[in-house]
């Protein structure tokens, strides 16, 4: 059990959970130690393993205590008694990647009600516009992500001009009722509703799993032989369906433009799996994740969204190692 020395405790949850930040004085607050908890999406994963390398370097910058603890899988079912754990540890603060926007928010609120303010970290719960004072999800202090349904638009224009403007392509994706998953897939649409040669065909859920996503590249190709491109809306399922490409022997022939950044893309980039792959910036995710939170636990007002960026990686720039170092860790 972590003591809870912070200020919370005296004020009690009221204030907190009214994410007033009016709580105390600096001198009070530089006398605190906060106990910060990330709970990632999954553990395995590239991209959280990179945002809690960010989440640490803010944490060991301010002083401050991370906890790190999240589920093996893409799974509600797994990541809701993880949340339970870490509540009942007390943290000062919760960053929480959430894997469903509506089967998150009651967990979630049970957060809220013990006074320890919630940010939401790459997925958000309800709509993702916190703090509005509208709905039963808008209590988290802040939500900070990439623009997903940016990335969507920006992988569909490239998808695009990829396959000539002409022919059949689908989403790889994981399942629906995920925040930025479904986001990439809504704004690669709208992009390529403008595009007339180009016909999206029915997305391909694989449940975060990459062998799904294989299997379902060689079952689609089966059906549409002349499948010009994939947009891989995630890590697994452009990695997935990247393999999916190879084993065809379809390789820079179905196009894929990829989500995602872990070290396996620099290769497909330059053998032409790959047609270009968006990195997010997770480290940049956990670090403004940890300062948010102490901001706030400190008395400070937080943005109720911060945007973070994404680097385009093709197989022209990889080798730049101000475009390289965008790649994730772990
Ligand atoms: O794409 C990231 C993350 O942004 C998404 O919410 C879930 O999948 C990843 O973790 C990559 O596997």
């Amino acid at each position: 059990m972590i003591q809870r020395r912070s200020f919370l405790g005296f004020m009690g949850a009221t204030a907190a959970a009214a994410g007033t930040g009016t709580l105390a004085t600096s001198a009070l607050a530089q006398d605190s130690k906060f106990a910060i908890a990330l709970v990632p999406g999954l553990t395995t994963d590239a991209f959280y393993i990179t945002m809690h390398r960010g989440a640490q370097a803010a944490a060991d910058a301010l002083g401050q205590t991370l906890i790190f603890q999240g589920a093996s899988e893409w799974n509600v079912t797994l990541q809701v008694p993880v949340l339970d754990a870490v509540i009942a540890r007390q943290p000062d603060a919760i960053l929480i990647a959430p894997t469903d926007k509506v089967q998150l928010v009651q967990p979630l609120k049970k957060a809220d009600d013990a006074g320890i303010p919630v940010v939401c970290v790459d997925t958000f719960i309800g709509t993702g516009v916190f703090q509005t004072g509208s709905g039963d999800a808008d209590f988290p202090i802040s939500y900070i992500a990439s623009d997903n349904v940016l990335g969507g638009v920006m992988a569909a224009r490239s998808l695009a001009a990829a396959i000539g403007e002409s022919g059949k392509v689908y989403v790889s994706n994981v399942k629906p009722g995920v925040s930025t998953t479904d986001q990439r897939e809504e704004g690669f649409k709208q992009e390529m509703a403008k595009h007339d040669g180009v016909e999206v065909l029915e997305t391909q859920f694989n449940d975060d799993d990459a062998n799904k996503a294989a299997a379902q590249l060689q079952a689609v190709l089966g059906r549409v032989p002349d499948l010009a491109g994939v947009f891989g809306a995630n890590l697994f399922s452009a990695s997935g369906t990247a393999n999916g490409v190879k084993q065809a022997g379809k390789q820079g022939v179905v196009k894929i433009a990829a989500f995602d950044a872990p070290q396996s893309v620099v290769q497909d980039l330059k053998d032409g799996t790959f047609e270009m792959a968006i990195a997010q910036h997770p480290a940049e995710i956990g670090y403004y994740g940890v300062m948010s939170a102490f901001a706030h636990l400190t008395g400070q007002s937080v943005p109720t969204l911060i945007g973070t960026g994404f680097t385009v990686m093709t197989k022209d720039n990889i080798d730049d190692p101000d475009i390289a170092k965008f790649l994730y860790t772990g």
